[in-house]
């Protein structure tokens, strides 16, 4: 008995690590803070047929709204209820998109904010996305409901109600993370009631959660929480499938609360793998691209089959959460390029896309001061459509780094490459490196101050390959630089420093 339990939990365990994707179909894309009618769209007409994995969307439980002009994108983080109506839209159009996202095999991952509701200063009356009622002073979100019994406040030992100290388990835990009102998930009243907005989604047909702000959450809770939790619709998923969870904890070390108090429960957020490979390609603190051969656990990241990588996130992009100086954004867009072309050829994690919108930044001595600014809106603060480029970019501010070719080709390139071990890495112990993937992929960066000329062996069959990053090949011919691979699978690569993407990627499927 006790080891079929066993069995059992473990089963369950290792399933919510299971992103659900379509069998090559490796990453998924944060489109934050895109209407659901968009990302609908987003999915039939290019993440489909671009290979998309996935979609993780802007939580879409009712938040708190913050007077026009100001509409800060955070509010969103600061639930009034759990009706399925926010700034990106109602939940008939949550519902069209979920259907129609699936019925392309394009899954659907929410952003689920459980640990909290919103800020103990944020008033009386119905300024939310839904016009729901609450009353903040009185910790009442009577359409849920919760009233003051069902926080945490009692159990908090600072003196401000906030988390003073990141180093007390107690505090991070059981107080106030900037003040947001902090749900007592020990309840099972409160439990059931997070449990039951989880499964109208899954019941909808999304795939899985990322899990806000789990460091502020008892491992235990959340265990029970998650323990509540249906099956995927068996409309799309089959029979048995668990949600996929990640959750998102910042560990950068020296804390009392690590990652690895949840890898049990879910995959986790490496923040690590995005702080350092933005130092690494910057060439910071000494770095050079050489010591990514060992890239991964190597370097102290948690076991690749419990994280989720990415190289920005909204949070850090912006100077929030483990933000720093060394983040790359599509700010710096060519390192940012050769980053994610980094991250996406090698075999580490689950790979997350960011696709951004552009704000006024307006950095005043080291921080952002427009930090909080939305996304494209009109003058009553409904957020704007992303329209369409007939060059295939998009207008309006919203950036979709995940359009941009370089980027789109390298997501089809994990997919290529899905399954093979890193093979055939070299370097020039300096910022020129190169690995293959098996026999079905190939990528070589110059990341050093001059010309690169060499001859590698790539691991691929004889044959002349397409690189995907200057061009790609279209109706069987290549728009970028050609790359021969001799019979002895070895090709020579010109990669100059002042090119404008300094990396080239060939793969199976781009062989010509
Ligand atoms: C807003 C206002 C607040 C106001 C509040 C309530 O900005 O002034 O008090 O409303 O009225 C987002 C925004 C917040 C916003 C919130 C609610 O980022 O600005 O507050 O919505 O609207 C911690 C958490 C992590 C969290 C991160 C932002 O652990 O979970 O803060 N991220 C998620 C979401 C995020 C969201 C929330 C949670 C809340 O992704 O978008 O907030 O739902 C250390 C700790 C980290 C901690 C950071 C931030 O990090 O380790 O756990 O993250 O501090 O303070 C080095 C260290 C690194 C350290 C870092 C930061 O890098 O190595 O460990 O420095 O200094």
């Amino acid at each position: 008995m006790r080891l079929l339990v066993l069995v059992a939990t473990l089963g369950l365990c290792l399933a919510q690590h299971n992103p659900n994707t379509k069998p090559d179909r490796t990453s998924i894309v944060h489109l934050f803070e895109w209407r659901w009618a968009d990302i609908a769209e987003e999915c039939e007409r290019f993440l489909a047929p671009n290979g998309f994995g996935g979609v993780q969307i802007s939580p879409p439980s009712e938040s708190i709204t913050l007077s026009n002009p100001w509409r800060p994108w955070w509010e969103r983080y600061q639930p009034i209820s759990y009706k399925l109506c926010s700034r990106s839209g109602t939940e008939d159009e949550l519902r069209d998109m979920v259907t129609r996202c699936n019925n392309v095999g394009v899954y659907i991952y929410v952003d689920a904010v459980i640990n909290h509701m919103c800020g103990s200063s944020g008033g009386e009356g119905t300024h939310s996305s839904c016009g729901t009622y609450f009353n903040a002073d009185k910790k009442d979100f009577p359409s849920v409901p919760y009233t003051w019994w069902d926080f945490n406040d009692g159990k908090c030992k600072t003196g401000s109600g906030n988390i003073e100290n990141y180093n007390d388990i107690n505090q991070v835990r059981d107080c106030r993370l900037v003040s947001l009102l902090d749900l007592a998930l020990e309840k099972d009243y409160v439990r059931g009631k997070v449990a039951e907005f989880m499964n109208t989604l899954i019941d909808i047909g999304i795939a899985g959660f990322r899990v806000d702000a789990c460091k502020h959450m008892w491992p235990g809770d959340l265990e029970a929480v998650y323990g509540k939790l249906k099956n995927l619709n068996t409309k799309w998923f089959p029979k048995g499938s668990k949600p996929f969870i990640y959750q998102e904890v910042i560990d950068l070390g020296g804390e009392a609360i690590t990652a690895h108090d949840y890898y049990g429960l879910g995959r986790v957020t490496e923040f690590k793998y995005s702080a350092k490979l933005g130092t690494v390609i910057r060439k910071w603190n000494g770095e050079k691209m050489a010591y990514l051969r060992n890239w991964g656990e190597g370097w102290g990241f948690m076991p690749s089959d419990k994280a989720l990588v990415f190289v920005d996130n909204h949070d850090n992009q912006r100077g929030h959460g483990a933000g720093g100086p060394s983040i790359l954004t599509f700010w710096d867009p060519r390192m940012y390029k050769m980053a994610t072309g980094f991250m996406l050829a090698h075999p580490y994690g689950v790979t997350r896309v960011m696709s951004s919108f552009r704000w006024q930044r307006h950095i005043v001595n080291g921080k952002d001061e427009n930090d909080w600014m939305g996304p494209p809106s009109y003058s009553d603060g409904t957020t704007k459509p992303v329209p369409i480029n007939p060059d295939s970019t998009c207008g309006d501010d919203w950036v979709c780094e995940h359009r941009w070719r370089q980027i789109k080709n390298m997501v089809i390139f994990r997919n290529v490459v899905n399954g093979q071990p890193l093979s055939n890495w070299w370097d020039n112990e300096s910022n020129q490196v190169a690995y293959g993937r098996g026999d079905r992929g190939f990528i070589v960066f110059n990341n050093d101050d001059w010309y690169m000329d060499v001859t590698l062996n790539t691991g691929l069959p004889v044959g002349t390959y397409c690189d995907v990053i200057s061009g790609q090949k279209e109706g069987g011919r290549c728009t970028g630089k050609q790359i021969t691979v001799g019979g002895d699978r070895r090709a020579r690569f010109q990669i100059s420093n002042t090119d404008e993407d300094p990396f080239v990627a060939i793969h199976a499927d781009s062989k010509l």
